[in-house]
């Protein structure tokens, strides 16, 4: 008998949204067999500075290389490629579609997994639905993920590309991320510069596009190990537009996001006592802003909502609401956020995911 095809999930390790997908396969019970894990190596030179090749199997084709971009024509990972169902049968080829937003493979592996369905699964661990449990708690959750987490003004990565609004810290944050987007970059320019390829031009403008993006940035980045009296005008100039974006990016938008965020999640997880579809979006999420405001994954939900209040700066104070007694003390009161965060360091999945520290 044939094998029956397994989903493949194409990730890269260090990315939050593939760490969020990591986190709902822990979470739904899914065994290691259950779907093959790929590496798609976003930048060769960056993974190479924080993790050995040793974990699975690595696609050499990278994210922007033609092989990827027909699974996902926006080159982005996490995406999970399964198997269509009906094509299952012996002797009949396989045919499979691709799942390229977060929010719907984490769906579609919620849905996968039941305490009914029994295959092509490894695994003895219970298959706890993360549907919302109500109406109610399902427009809370849409609030959470879709409006906020998932809004492009949120974008996790986007808040690390400007996480510096001074020249000591420009200097860091570019040392860290001048390998990642030289990487990006090269790829870009070799398949741009490829005379055997032979993709549409549609293909050749989202290259064109995505390379613009890196360069604007890396022309910041480059001149990061420099003080402000060695710069030349029009370097001046970028690294104050950088500053003015990255204040705006983190001041103002980000300190509203936290608020807001504080406010619609119930606790301690984001829909109440049961953990949902929101819960490995939020965590994730949150786990990368932690991460940018210097917190690490010993810290506690108190200490890191107060480093982030820190870190934003401009009087950003998230509301302690809750008095917790914590045993043989005396009662503490918390955020929700910090909250959260507590009760998500329990949890197996986040530390299976973050065992090598927060990212
Ligand atoms: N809307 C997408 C966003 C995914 C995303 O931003 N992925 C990042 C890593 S966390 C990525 O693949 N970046 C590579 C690129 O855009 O070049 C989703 O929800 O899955």
């Amino acid at each position: 008998m044939s094998a029956i095809p397994k989903a493949v999930l194409y990730y890269y390790p260090l990315s939050v949204w593939s760490s969020a997908t990591l986190l709902a396969l822990e979470e739904k019970g899914y065994g290691d067999n259950d779907v093959d894990l790929k590496i798609v190596d976003l930048c060769k030179s960056y993974r190479s500075l924080r993790l050995n090749d040793s974990q699975g199997e690595i696609a050499k084709g990278e994210n922007y290389g033609p092989p990827f971009l027909r699974l996902n024509a926006k080159a982005r990972v996490p995406t999970l490629v399964v198997p269509l169902q009906k094509t299952l049968g012996e002797d009949v080829e396989s045919r499979y579609k691709a799942i390229t937003e977060t929010k719907a493979i984490i769906g579609f592996l919620d849905k996968s997994r039941s305490p009914l369905s029994r295959t092509n699964t490894t695994s003895d661990a219970p298959a706890p639905s993360l549907m919302p449990a109500s109406i109610a708690f399902l427009a809370t959750s849409k609030t959470i993920v879709e409006e906020i987490l998932h809004s492009e003004q949120n974008d996790p990565n986007n808040l690390t590309y400007v996480n510096a609004r001074d020249d000591t810290s420009l200097r860091v944050l570019s040392e860290s991320l001048l390998p990642y987007f030289k990487g990006r970059q090269e790829a870009l320019a070799g398949y741009l510069a490829d005379p055997e390829s032979r993709v549409t031009d549609k293909v050749k403008n989202f290259w064109r596009t995505k390379k613009e993006a890196i360069d604007a940035l890396m022309a910041v980045y480059e001149k990061g190990d420099k003080s402000e009296s060695e710069l030349s005008d029009d370097d001046k100039a970028k690294r104050k537009e950088f500053f003015t974006t990255a204040k705006s990016v983190w001041e103002e938008h980000l300190a509203k996001v936290l608020l807001k965020l504080n406010s619609e999640i119930i606790g301690p997880y984001a829909l109440g006592e049961q953990y949902s579809i929101a819960d490995p979006h939020l965590a994730a999420w949150l786990t990368r802003i932690v991460m940018l405001a210097g917190g690490s994954a010993e810290d506690n939900g108190s200490t890191v909502i107060s480093k982030l209040e820190s870190h934003i700066g401009n009087g950003l104070a998230i509301p302690k609401i809750r008095a917790v007694a914590v045993a043989g003390e005396e009662a503490v009161s918390k955020s929700k956020l910090a909250e959260y965060w507590d009760a998500m360091k329990e949890r197996n999945s986040w530390q299976k995911v973050y065992s090598n520290g927060l990212h």
